[in-house]
């Protein structure tokens, strides 16, 4: 489909900024550029996208928003949304590279690090030269990660670290790792884990069905001599690694909307172009009603991100939310994905179209970053101040 067939059905462009605008289209252009021609291939046989990290880097994509100082682009929070939007239309694991490295390593390192561990780490990640990962869940704690068992002991010079993370992203890659950790008083602390410390290792995680493109594995830490410089000094307890989950979740609710649109406009180009019974399937009633709300859906969901967007640059967004929007809108994308999946026909379950890949993929963010369940129950609290997760 032609690039210019993206919708824009209530004219957000004219909410937005030339700068905004210049930003989404070059993202945009490398999307159709780098990752098009590549994409079926990484996700249909589990490689990398050779190069991916650094691609991203220099397009500008790695921490948007932490300042130019520290090697970011001090960007603003819709710009940050809009390049999550077009990496998603490309794959979820190409955005998952962007905002892993962007929310949950680089801000962590910016919002709770010394001012060593901002110099030392954060240009380096956000030129994709440094590969970061992020260690909040576990085998035995995902929805409930303040019932983390990895922790770690004061041993006078250094710490030591013991525990495992699971499911984590890109941490077969990873050059370093925001670990979130217990202390011996219980709480829990983010420090910076480096590969090559003894003890550290990332065993990939291997048959996955979704985000095949991407690299999910362990951080298994078997007695790891953290060195005590690399402990994050500004943030205690769970509303730690919970606040670079409000970026990250931030972010999704935007990107999923990329993964819709790819869906959507491959759908309306379809429906044009095959004909049954003598006519284009777009003519046909039910086929036009699918894509009517497939477009309704999207342009509400533009609408959820670009006021989130705003509130989030004047620092009012609450996490309640962030929360509707991200689960809101990873719905409307599977949803959308599925259905329009069945536009195709048999055609719909090949390589050569987005549907599937984007479905698979759509199931693992469904679930990662709290899942609709959790964020139902975000919401649910917030409505009526009853707490019924546990
Ligand atoms: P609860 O008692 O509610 O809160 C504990 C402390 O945290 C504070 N807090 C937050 N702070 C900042 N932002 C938020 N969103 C916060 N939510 C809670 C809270 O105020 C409290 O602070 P304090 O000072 O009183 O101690 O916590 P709980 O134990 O009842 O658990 C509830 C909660 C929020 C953890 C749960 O609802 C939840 O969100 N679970 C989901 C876990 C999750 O999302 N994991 C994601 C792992 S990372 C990932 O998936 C990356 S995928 C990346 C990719 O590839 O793109
Ligand atoms: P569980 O918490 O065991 O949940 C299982 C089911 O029970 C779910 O349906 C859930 O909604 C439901 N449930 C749980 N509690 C309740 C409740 N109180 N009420 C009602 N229902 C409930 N984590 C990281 O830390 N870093 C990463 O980089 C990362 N990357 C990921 C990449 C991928 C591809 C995937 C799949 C996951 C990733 N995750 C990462 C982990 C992700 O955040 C967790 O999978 C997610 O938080 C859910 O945890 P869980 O899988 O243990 O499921």
């Amino acid at each position: 489909y032609p690039l210019n067939s993206i919708p824009d059905y209530f004219g957000i462009d004219d909410l937005l900024t030339e700068e905004h605008i210049l930003i989404r289209n070059s993202v945009r252009d490398w999307v159709q550029s780098f990752i098009m021609p590549q994409i079926d291939d990484a996700a249909q046989h589990h490689k990398d996208i050779p190069n991916l990290m650094k691609e991203l880097g220099a397009i500008g994509a790695l921490g948007p928003y932490i300042p130019e100082e520290y090697g970011g682009a001090g960007l603003d929070q819709i710009s940050y949304g809009l390049i999550m939007q077009e990496l998603e239309r490309g794959d979820s694991a190409v955005r998952s590279a962007a905002s892993v490295q962007s929310s949950l390593v680089m801000f962590p390192i910016f919002e709770f690090g010394s001012e060593e561990q901002k110099r030392k780490y954060l240009p380096k990640l956000a030129s994709g030269e440094f590969i970061g990962a992020f260690g909040l869940t576990e085998p035995n704690h995902g929805s409930n990660p303040g019932g983390m068992e990895t922790h770690y002991k004061d041993m006078g010079d250094h710490y030591l670290l013991n525990g495992a993370k699971m499911w984590i992203t890109n941490a077969p890659l990873c050059d370093l790792a925001v670990v979130w950790a217990k202390g011996e008083d219980g709480k829990v602390r983010g420090m910076i884990v480096e590969r090559g410390y003894e003890g550290f290792t990332t065993p990939e995680t291997t048959n996955k069905w979704s985000l095949r493109a991407s690299k999910t594995g362990e951080l298994v830490f078997n007695n790891v001599k953290v060195p005590k410089e690399n402990l994050l000094p500004k943030v205690e307890g769970l509303k730690g690694p919970l606040s670079c989950l409000n970026s990250a979740r931030y972010g999704i609710s935007w990107g999923v909307i990329g993964a819709a649109i790819d869906c959507y406009c491959t759908a309306v180009q379809y429906s044009k172009e095959r004909t049954q019974f003598g006519k284009p399937i777009a003519s046909f009633q039910l086929q036009q009603k699918k894509l009517a709300e497939f477009l309704t859906e999207i342009t509400k969901a533009q609408l959820l991100c670009w006021r989130l967007g705003t509130l989030k640059n004047d620092h009012k967004a609450t996490p309640a939310q962030i929360s509707m929007a991200k689960r809101n809108n990873v719905r409307m994308a599977i949803n959308i994905a599925r259905e329009s999946r069945q536009i195709l026909g048999g055609m719909g379950i090949m390589g050569e179209f987005p549907m599937m890949r984007h479905a698979a993929n759509l199931e693992s963010v469904i679930t990662y970053e709290g899942t609709e369940d959790v964020h139902l129950l975000i919401t649910g609290l917030d409505i009526t101040g009853i707490n019924a997760f546990s």
